[in-house]
């Protein structure tokens, strides 16, 4: 394959790396089947991975990480730029020459006895003018695989690449997985990321949150567009119209479910269908329409497993049937797999995700259940056997954006649905999102943290710059996408969660198309436009007055409390942040009284 690029940076860059980390063998990925069929042997053979079960999940393999390594280590992740300043004071930053020399102390001969796999990925439809391409050199099968589902890879990404075309240079090495040696790089400044010592998804998968969010963040700011954390699904309405939304919530908070929900029965007699666009990420631009259009630049779902089953997100289950990695899940003396929240009964025993024998009630030495799969274990799936995938993923401008929803996992305070009054205070509400702590990053369960725009860990330059961006943009648009927020987490003084999620969460989406076309009643109040009782279809929910109530209410003090807060967390940026943001936050203020 080598000799099948004529990209002398390329090549020069490979052999560089390969003298820094020492493999035994180079062998570039073609993308091909029988490659593939080979990887997985060999995979098989060494342990890295299980074959399951052939009848039951054809094509499906198991892979555990390593009991330290299950999520992503924001504490490690850092983003290298020459001034501090330029990472801003939300990320963790490091000069690109100490990140560099740190670096390559721990990938120095990191690859011996071991091969380095050269992956030509492209982000987005091959040849697309929107797409990205990347190269990583890893020296994991699993990654290579995941790379498979997750990116479009080989051959043909090396030829659309050409002799000169612009890569980013992704190195990855398991190295010895020793967490103190644990470091996620971000060099946005040269087109560079270097990840070492992890094995798990979000830190190694590098065409994901590293150079799709980290690295194009940064270069969509150059190249006015913008990569977001955010699902894109399609809702066809009654009419045979196809309206687009795009959503951004923080991990882990059921972007997965909403990307490919199924209508509830009161919504689907109306006619009402879905397209799952992406679960995870969207890349924005700015089209000849003055919209705003998206694509998904990856090809495959990397979701949370637990809670996943036939009733939360049976489009997910039947995704996941064949040609899927399961990671850190349950395995089952038959060699299926199973998860808490999952379907089918408890089983009897089976092999845990740290690999030891499990059977249900165990207790560990604090008296905690010990669970058979990770809370953050995970499926990658293609995305192509989603039911409900459109066949737009392969378009190259991509889908129209009538609306941006932004959400959180609040208990308290964010009622279930609000419209920013227009763009400048969408970006505000977009600033100020919170949400709780889930298992999808290291960290303290639980614990409310800000998360703008659901890109706290994924900001590749500094945020101050990040909100100055999205206001630019709305400046750019001629019809910018109206901006919601939603909270499906509010609970009751009793800590029940009031919304019954999942495919209801149409009705509140169906909301929001209407007051895209104006067809929807709203309200005013102090936060923004909400919708009354009668505003949303409810038809077939057994929801009673006093709950649906309470969903849209404003507790006056908590907002005051909420407004203090976000004071704090404005402060981090000093004169940086964007006098729209703080004229925005001063104006809900008065209006709250
Ligand atoms: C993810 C995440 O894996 O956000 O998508 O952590
Ligand atoms: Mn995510």
């Amino acid at each position: 394959m080598a000799k099948m690029t004529e990209h002398r940076k390329l090549k020069k860059w490979v052999a560089d790396m390969a003298r820094m980390c020492r493999p035994d063998r180079i062998v570039w990925i073609d993308g091909s089947e029988a490659e593939k069929r080979c990887l997985e042997k060999e995979a098989c053979a060494t342990g890295e991975v299980i074959r399951l079960n052939k009848k039951k999940l054809p094509g499906c393999l198991y892979h555990r990480t390593a009991v330290n390594d299950v999520a992503r280590t924001e504490g490690l992740t850092f983003i290298c730029t020459k001034r501090k300043h330029n990472a801003g004071p939300t990320n963790n930053w490091m000069s690109p020459a100490k990140g560099y020399a740190k670096a390559r102390k721990i990938f120095r001969n990191a690859m011996k006895g071991r091969t380095m796999y050269v992956i030509p990925f492209s982000m987005g439809p091959i040849g697309s003018p929107f797409s990205k391409i990347g190269i990583e050199l890893t020296d994991s099968i699993y990654v290579v695989l995941n790379m498979r589902i997750m990116t479009r890879i080989g051959k043909d990404v090396l030829k659309s690449l050409g002799r000169d075309g612009e890569f980013t240079k992704c190195l990855h090495s398991k190295a010895d997985l020793d967490i103190k040696r644990r470091l996620i790089l971000h060099f946005p400044e040269d087109n560079t990321i270097w990840s070492v010592g992890s094995g798990y998804g979000g830190n190694v998968l590098l065409g994901k949150k590293c150079l799709s969010l980290r690295i194009a963040s940064y270069l969509g700011k150059c190249e006015k567009w913008m990569a977001e954390h955010m699902l894109i699904l399609g809702i066809e309405k009654p009419n045979g119209q196809i309206e687009y939304i795009a959503g951004a919530f923080p991990s882990a908070c059921g972007k997965t479910n909403l990307a490919m929900l199924i209508p509830p029965k009161g919504l689907k007699k109306k006619g009402y269908k879905i397209w799952t666009v992406g679960d995870d990420i969207a890349w924005m631009r700015i089209d000849s329409d003055g919209r705003l259009w998206a694509v998904n630049p990856e090809a495959g779902f990397f979701g949370v497993a637990p809670g996943t089953n036939s009733k939360t997100n049976p489009n997910a289950v039947i995704t996941s049937r064949k040609n899927t990695i399961f990671t850190n899940v349950l395995l089952k003396p038959d060699k299926t797999v199973w998860w808490e929240g999952g379907d089918g009964k408890t089983p009897s025993k089976g092999i845990d995700w740290m690999g030891r024998p499990w059977k249900p009630g165990m207790l560990d030495d604090n008296g905690n259940v010990i669970k058979g799969a990770h809370p953050n274990s995970r499926f990658t799936a293609p995305i192509g056997q989603c039911p409900t995938h459109t066949f737009r993923l392969d378009h190259h401008h991509g889908v129209p954006i009538s609306a941006i929803i932004l959400g959180g996992r609040r208990a308290r305070l964010a009622p279930l649905v609000y419209e920013s009054f227009d763009w400048e205070h969408g970006v505000y509400v977009g600033s100020t999102m919170a949400s709780e702590r889930t298992a999808a990053q290291v960290g303290k369960l639980g614990e409310v943290r800000r998360d703008p725009m659901a890109m706290l860990p994924f900001c590749g330059y500094n945020m101050a710059d990040y909100f100055r961006h999205w206001l630019k943009m709305g400046k750019r648009m001629q019809k910018a996408p109206k901006i919601f927020h939603v909270n499906w987490f509010k609970t009751d003084k009793n800590g029940k969660i009031l919304w019954p999620g999942f495919g209801d969460n149409l009705r509140v989406l169906e909301w929001v198309l209407g007051r895209c076309d104006k067809t929807a009643g709203a309200k005013k109040t102090p936060i923004g436009y909400m919708p009354g009782a009668r505003d949303l279809d409810l038809t077939g929910l057994k929801l009673s007055p006093d709950t649906l109530k309470e969903l849209l209410s404003i507790d006056k003090k908590e907002w005051g409390r909420e407004l203090k807060e976000q004071e704090i967390f404005f402060k981090r940026f000093g004169s940086d942040l964007p006098p729209e943001i703080l004229r925005e936050h001063k104006a809900l203020k008065k209006r709250l009284g």
